[in-house]
């Protein structure tokens, strides 16, 4: 593979954006080498600037459920753009959508439309310690939910990417307010209400998380949150902002039966657009101006390009509803693939997977939490990303990241990708 022009590219954005990206996990800085400029995309496939096709297990990190330039999705778009862009005021689009969602997610009686996950869970949490009156929060080390300071404690993604899971500019005032809880350790999460009695307004929680490699939740872990939510009136936030309308039509909750008391979104609820959002029964969201006190605004929130965007995606979604059942088949057979290749290849490897969801750790043992996934070899995952780009096969830049299945990807394409884990593993 070629990447002169990418390279040409990488030394021009980075003498005017920091970094040459507009978001620090694009940069390569966890495997090395520059990153891709893509020309354009369609389905499963990337075209990079040196004319390369690659086939790409990322997504734009989730919205492309669908596939690139996903036809409904980009005539609704082409469409909506020559009647105006933005107005700054409301329109039924932005009903049609709030609508159609809330059909199609548990337990959500109102939405609000943002501009991305870290909007949806900054407000989350703000309308969470307005409606209890409290000020703390637990969050799970190694989840991400954005980057607002409140999350920048111990975050995923590429906050752990770059070692700076604690931002500078958090301030200790900010920070002293978010505690810090073990992913799928009920135990701990029970000590620390304990010793913060009253004081704790929500559990902010990946309910899958997708942020340190995919970790899926042990059995009780989302019911015993639940439990410990409501025996201590403590709002349990499910953020959904990967998993939603992309693990199941109504995400988590409903795959498994789990009362969330505020859900937020993004990624796939926009198509491709900037579209976040954040969810709850009414009680719940009348809490937020201009019917209540909680304040949250957006002057391109609802915007009719990312709505039209965001309302062909869940149109399809609601419509062909055994996408899920098609997306869980094709990454279970990719999975069996890997683990076929890299046993017979006398790789020590973890894989972990679920819906449309999976990542591959470089480590013996389960991977169930922050603490286990930087276990993983990160000299072989450089050696796993940088030979499967070689092969024309697109992954995340880095280990604490999950792979997105698009229902784009043929069967032939996991075999292509398969033979290419094959290829590249033979050479660990
Ligand atoms: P955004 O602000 O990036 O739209 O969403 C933040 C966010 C919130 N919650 C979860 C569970 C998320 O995964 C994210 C963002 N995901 C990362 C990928 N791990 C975005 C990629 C990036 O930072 O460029």
């Amino acid at each position: 593979m070629i990447y002169k022009r990418s390279s040409e590219l990488f030394a021009e954005a980075e003498k005017v954006i920091p970094g040459g990206v507009n978001s620090p996990v694009r940069a390569f800085k966890a495997v090395g080498g520059t990153p891709i400029f893509v020309k354009s995309a369609k389905g499963a496939y990337l075209y990079d600037e040196d004319g390369n096709r690659l086939i790409d297990y990322i997504n734009s990190w989730g919205p492309m459920i669908l596939g690139h330039a996903y036809e409904p999705v980009v005539e609704a778009v082409i469409a909506k753009a020559k009647l105006g862009t933005s107005f700054g005021m409301p329109t039924e689009l932005e009903t049609q959508i709030a609508a159609l969602a809330v059909s199609m997610v548990p337990n959500i009686d109102k939405i609000r439309f943002v501009n991305s996950g870290t909007e949806a869970c900054m407000s989350a949490v703000r309308l969470a310690r307005g409606f209890t009156k409290r000020d703390k929060i637990i969050k799970f080390a190694g989840c991400y939910h954005g980057h607002s300071d409140s999350f920048l404690i111990q975050a995923g993604s590429g906050a752990v990417t770059f070692g700076t899971p604690n931002s500078p500019g958090v301030t200790a005032g900010t920070a002293k307010d978010t505690l810090l809880a073990k992913y799928n350790d009920l135990e701990n999460v029970a000590t620390l209400i304990e010793a913060n009695k009253n004081e704790i307004a929500a559990i902010i929680v990946e309910p899958v998380a997708g942020n340190m490699g995919c970790i899926p939740p042990v059995k009780g872990f989302l019911e015993g949150l639940r439990e410990l939510c409501t025996a201590n009136g403590i709002l349990l936030i499910f953020d959904e902002v990967m998993t939603g309308f992309r693990l199941a039509r109504g995400g988590v909750q409903e795959l498994f039966n789990i009362n969330a008391d505020i859900v937020c979104f993004g990624k796939v609820i926009g198509g491709g657009l900037p579209v976040g959002a954040f969810a709850a029964r009414a009680e719940i969201m009348n809490y937020l101006a201009p019917l209540g006190p909680v304040y949250q605004a957006g002057t391109l929130s609802g915007n009719p390009l990312a709505m039209a965007a965001g309302l062909a995606m869940l149109q399809a979604l609601d419509t062909d509803r055994a996408i899920f059942k098609r997306l869980e088949e094709k990454t279970a057979y990719l999975g069996a693939g890997i683990e076929r290749v890299l046993k017979a290849n006398n790789v020590v490897f973890t894989i972990n997977q679920i819906g449309s969801m999976i990542s591959v750790h470089f480590d013996a043992n389960p991977v169930t939490d922050f603490q286990s996934a930087a276990k993983g070899d990160n000299e072989t995952f450089k050696k796993f990303f940088h030979g499967l780009l070689a092969e024309g096969v697109y992954i995340a830049p880095s280990a604490y990241e999950t792979w997105f299945i698009t229902d784009a990807l043929t069967y032939e394409d996991l075999d292509f990708t398969i033979q290419a884990i094959d290829k590249v593993s033979k050479t660990f």
